[in-house]
């Protein structure tokens, strides 16, 4: 039994990972993402529970669905990061941590990827470390529900 449950939600076209643009994403591929974070959930004594979606509803629900299910929430929303109030709404409704993370360092990137509807519902933002991010992000994460689990 771990400690603490943590949603890592994956927004569009991230089931393409590995398979197109390595030079932005690197050459893994979701799947082993999903590994590394299950490695990471092992290694924290967090249990992982790894979701992608092409669709904005479908990451509502889930959202919806974790309000009574996890502690903390890692998301990587890709484009509706730029676009999506609906996202951020849920985000911030369901009141566990959250954590959002980028693959590639997207102010580095096209100026319609500067601006983030989802910053400012999170925690801490994880930029341009590549798939590492979510590892950080989970390792900040155990630290976030550690210390609230003290108080
Ligand atoms: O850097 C990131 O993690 C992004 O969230 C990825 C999104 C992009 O829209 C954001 O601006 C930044 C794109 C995800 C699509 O990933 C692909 C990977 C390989 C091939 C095609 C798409």
């Amino acid at each position: 039994m771990s400690f603490a449950s943590v949603l890592v939600l994956n927004g569009p076209n991230l089931n393409l990972l590995g398979t197109r643009e390595p030079a932005i994403y690197g050459s893994e591929t979701l799947d082993d993402v999903a590994k590394l974070c299950r490695d990471a959930g092992a290694r924290l004594d967090l249990s992982i529970d790894f979701c992608q979606s092409n669709a904005e509803h479908q990451l509502i629900d889930w959202l919806h669905a974790a309000r009574t299910k996890v502690d903390g929430i890692v998301i990587n929303p890709a484009a509706y990061t730029h676009t999506s109030v609906a996202i951020a709404d849920a985000l911030s409704a369901i009141e566990k941590p959250v954590i959002e993370v980028h693959i590639s360092n997207v102010h580095r990137r096209e100026a319609f990827r500067h601006h983030s509807y989802v910053s400012a519902v999170a925690e801490a933002i994880i930029v341009g470390c590549g798939t590492q991010g979510y590892v950080l992000a989970l390792e900040r994460m155990a630290t976030i529900l550690k210390n609230r689990a003290a108080k």
